[in-house]
């Protein structure tokens, strides 16, 4: 009896060593991933003071440039594992599933895009109606400059052209861009004779016209052709998964190229606070005075942040809830870096890598979700693009007063959408998407420099609300998709794309011959 007490006393000690032992490093391991995040936040709140604060000084623009060189870095870094992490997760990604079910989880994702961007749209354009920032006239607003006209057809070819690059090399670096040129053509024209001379007797003169014809030439621009790489990684992912056995070594090759750029990305966001505070403090240095913020590019600045604030603090969480019934705001606490992340840099894909993380590893979403749904969203998920561009076209409607009807908030908002989604396809989107969505209404193209002196700021936020929609997207997906994750999990025993991918070889070997198993075993052993 005291014997069995002593040992009932001894397993509670070993029992309360143990948890001791385990909340001591759940403490650790709270308190690094946190201070992680608390590193990230600090980094906006220091930047934001430090550009302040330095302001007074009116740095040249070559120190205000070096200034922000730390910031720069960042920049770079987070780029150069853009492409490889694009490729390797969306190769491996529908790898990792049969056509039938990325067909069903792509079904869901495009849905999910679709809805949420238009109700991105839909919040703008009320929004804009609500507050009306575009109040009085253009008179208040500096000088105005010329913007290139582009033909909204060249435009929309450009996208279709750029989703199939001749060259896969050349995708990584240069997108296809329509250019305009002057061509002078010959025209002989047949006159009748009749015309000139009134006389009946028909003869035929012919003259020769030259006149000169603006005509669409081929040209590159630099930037990566994303759209061209999704579309060849996808098709390329689901033949290699389709492929057997044959096809095994490219998975275990995309594979391990995919983990191995994560984990260039764990050490990169050790840069990150750092690269953020200078990329902030760089940007606010910088900016022009904000006494011109009076007045209705104020008020449109703040239309713009309310927009936003709507669609991703009330309705993706919302949305969120009421499909997967979890707390939102758990899952955007994970996000947190990745969020600010899009705030430092203004590039979703630029940010792309930090997403990644923080999917995986705060919020454990599957892998075989992130690698699928995320490149295709940072690429044509754009919610804040697309309440953004809506909200200003009809804010320069206002400024010009020119009432839209019915009609024509309809055209804008489809244009909206569309320019949200073609953005990544479509060369120097930035302006022309813009230009595009004027055009389909008829408004003024050159009052897009109107808005251009806040875009630097505003396209931080939109940047945000995207990486959020894209995020909030994956976690969705995951959760109508959990069936077919599950049963996928048990037809084949594990994920392609686990930790126990990779004893795999191991378990052939074992299971093949029992010789080397036991051989194995028993070298082990003796170690
Ligand atoms: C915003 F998939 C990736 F990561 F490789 C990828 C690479 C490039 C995805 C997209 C792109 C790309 O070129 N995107 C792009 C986005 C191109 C032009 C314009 C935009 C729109 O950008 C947003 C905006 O201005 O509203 C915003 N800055 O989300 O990055």
């Amino acid at each position: 009896m005291q014997r069995f007490r002593e040992g009932i006393h001894i397993r509670t000690m070993k029992a309360k060593r143990k948890v001791e032992e385990i909340s001591k490093e759940d403490i650790k391991a709270f308190l690094k991933k946190n201070a992680f995040v608390l590193f990230t936040v600090a980094a906006v709140v220091v930047g934001i003071i430090l550009g302040f604060a330095l302001r007074p000084y009116k740095m040249t623009y070559r120190e205000v440039k070096y200034f922000s060189f730390p910031g720069e870095l960042l920049m770079r870094m987070l780029q150069m594992l853009v492409l490889p992490l694009l490729v390797s997760s969306l190769i491996t990604g529908m790898a990792a599933l049969d056509s039938k079910a990325s067909g069903k989880m792509g079904m869901r994702a495009v849905i999910y895009y679709m809805t949420t961007t238009f109700i991105a749209v839909f919040i703008g354009i009320l929004i804009v109606l609500i507050i009306h920032p575009g109040k009085g006239s253009k008179a208040e607003f500096g000088k105005q400059q010329k913007i290139e006209q582009i033909s909204p057809a060249d435009a929309f070819l450009d996208l279709i052209r750029n989703m199939f690059p001749p060259n896969l090399v050349q995708a990584c670096t240069q997108q296809f861009k329509t250019r305009y040129g002057k061509r002078v053509v010959h025209v002989t024209v047949t006159v009748n004779d009749t015309i000139f001379n009134n006389s009946t007797n028909g003869t035929q003169e012919v003259m020769e016209i030259t006149r000169e014809e603006v005509i669409p030439v081929p040209g590159q621009v630099n930037g990566v052709n994303a759209l061209g790489l999704v579309v060849f990684s996808m098709c390329f992912g689901l033949i290699i998964g389709n492929m057997k056995e044959q096809g095994q070594l490219l998975r275990d090759f995309f594979d391990s190229l995919n983990e191995a750029i994560m984990r260039l990305v764990a050490i990169i966001m050790w840069y990150a606070p750092i690269g953020i505070l200078f990329l902030i403090a760089g940007k606010i240095v910088e900016m022009d005075d904000l006494t011109q913020m009076g007045g209705q590019l104020g008020m449109y600045t703040i239309t713009v942040i309310i927009g936003l604030l709507i669609h991703g603090v009330l309705i993706l969480p919302t949305l969120y809830f009421v499909i997967t019934r979890q707390n939102p705001f758990i899952f955007i606490a994970g996000l947190l870096q990745a969020l600010v992340t899009a705030l430092g840099t203004s590039s979703s894909s630029a940010t792309l890598p930090v997403t990644f993380k923080c999917l995986e590893e705060n919020n454990k979403i599957d892998k075989r979700i992130t690698r699928f749904v995320l490149p295709v969203g940072a690429t044509i998920n754009m919610d804040g693009t697309a309440l953004y561009e809506a909200l200003a076209a009809l804010f320069i409607a206002q400024v010009n007063n020119i009432e839209m009807n019915f009609g024509q908030i309809i055209t804008i908002s489809i244009t909206a959408t569309a320019a949200s989604i073609g953005a990544a396809g479509i060369p120097q989107a930035g302006l022309v998407t813009m230009v595009i969505v004027l055009t389909s209404v008829g408004l003024p193209t050159d009052d897009i420099t109107l808005i251009i002196a806040v875009d630097w700021f505003l396209d931080r936020l939109r940047t945000t609300t995207n990486v959020l929609g894209d995020s909030i997207g994956a976690g969705i997906v995951e959760f109508l998709s959990r069936h077919e994750l599950r049963s996928k999990d048990v037809e084949m025993g594990n994920s392609v794309l686990e930790e126990k991918e990779r004893k795999k070889p191991y378990k052939l070997i074992s299971q093949d011959s029992d010789f080397e198993n036991d051989k194995r075993t028993h070298s082990e052993s003796n170690m």
